[in-house]
Formats: C-alpha cells, structure tokens, sequence
C-alpha cells in the first residue's frame, strides 16, 4: 500500500512537472571527461517505399517536383532516417550552445524543409516562405504557444518563438495544404541528437552514469533504453524499430 501511495505521488509529481514546463531546470555543469552514445536507428521489416503524395491544390507551385511521403525514410542498409534521440530529463551537464544564426525551416515546393529539426527551448526558429503561393504556419505544442498564421509570399519569414522544452516533438503543418507536415524537438538541455539519411547518431560530452535514452520517429513510435556511460568512452547502442 505504502508502495502504491509513493507511486501514485510520483506519477502526480512527473505528471505536474511535465505539465507546468517550469519545475524541470537544466544545470550547466563542466563535463571534462564526459562520455559518449553513438548508434544506429534499425528498420527490422522490410525497407518501405515511400508513397507518391497526389498534389491537389496550387499545383503549379507545388507539383513541380514530385512529393514522397517523409513519414518513414530507410536506407539500403535499413537504418531510418530523422529519428530524435534523446536523453530524457538529464539534470546537468555540457554548456548549452546557441546557434550563431536562427535555424530555419524554408516552405519549398510546398514541403517543410528540413522534416525534421531539433533545437533547445529558447532558441527562435525562421519560418520561411520560398514559394510564390500562401503557406500557414500552424503549431501543435503541449507546452509552447501554439501559432496559427497566415504566411502570403510577400512575408518571407515568421519568427517561431520557443519558450519550454517539449516531452513529445511539436508538429507544424499548413492548413492550406494537407499534406505538408513537419517536426521540432525542443529540450531544456542540449543531449539529443537526429539521425542522418543512413540512421546514425551521436550524443557526446555526456556525464558518467546511466540514463533513460528515447528514440522517438513519427510513424514508429518511440523506444526507451537505460544505457550506462562511462568517462572518456563511447557505449554503442542501436534502436531497432519494426512496424
Ligand atoms: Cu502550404
């Protein structure tokens, strides 16, 4: 009983936490001999194909080049593509970096380019618009605000403001065109990483000790490992996804 009052405790403490965005705080530490993880994301099914999207709406623009769905992306060799990866809720470690200049993602041909991009909360994104057609930047935060804006040809860029790190990565997408989609990972702390085109990652600079690391991909899912790190040394870890 005692057991279940803790848990029950615990889960209303996480359960605020998450849902507050406040509680959790970042603590910038010198890592002088910090670890690393380094992995691949695994598609254990067969390597999908990507389907053709039909382009039904200001096909002049948008259907100059043909769109394949970037739901799911596996290389030759299986590994995916645009998996975040992350470590859930370090507590301390290696400075955060700001960028030099504000990511962006650019509305080309109709599509948000990158699909997939992560960045620290507090960080400004440069919503773009390449295209001679009208966009709509619209968010689906948990714990941001959320925005919904019209983005005509003649306004180049929408300035996204992040405030507070998100549990699950935000979608953006355009109402004026369904099918465009896309992904931000936002954190408090600067320990995550996106897969490249063959679905490797590395997180480094990590302190020692065992964390619960997520691989999160938007039509997979996500999983959780505890993976142990030591000073100075690298742990391997895959993440093997099937459908
Ligand atoms: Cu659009």
């Amino acid at each position: 009983m005692v057991n279940k009052i803790k848990l029950l405790f615990g889960a209303i403490v996480t359960v605020y936490m998450l849902s507050s965005g406040t509680l959790y705080a970042y603590e910038e530490i010198d890592v002088p001999n910090g670890g690393s993880i380094s992995g691949t994301a695994i598609f254990l099914d067969e390597i999908p194909t990507r389907a053709p999207i039909e382009i039904l709406k200001d096909k002049d623009v948008c259907a100059v080049k043909e769109h394949l769905s970037e739901a799911l992306i596996v290389s030759a060799d299986k590994g995916i593509k645009n998996v975040i990866v992350s470590i859930m809720e370090i507590e301390k470690g290696k400075k955060i970096v700001a960028p030099d200049s504000n990511p962006t993602i650019d509305q080309k041909g109709c599509t948000f380019i990158p699909h997939v991009l992560c960045i620290t909360a507090g960080t400004t994104i440069d919503i773009l618009n390449s295209d001679s057609v009208t966009h709509n930047v619209h968010t689906y935060p948990e714990e941001n605000t959320a925005v919904n804006k019209a983005q005509p040809s003649s306004l180049k860029k929408i300035s996204l403001e992040t405030e507070f790190g998100e549990e699950d990565p935000m979608k953006i997408g355009c109402d004026y065109h369904g099918w465009m989609g896309g992904w931000i990972g936002i954190f408090e702390h600067p320990y995550f990483a996106l897969t490249g085109d063959d679905g490797s990652f590395t997180i480094s600079n990590i302190p020692p000790g065992a964390y619960e690391v997520k691989a999160w991909q938007e039509d997979l899912g996500e999983l959780v490992k505890t993976i142990s790190v030591k000073a100075g040394e690298t742990t391997t870890e895959n993440f093997e996804f099937k459908k």
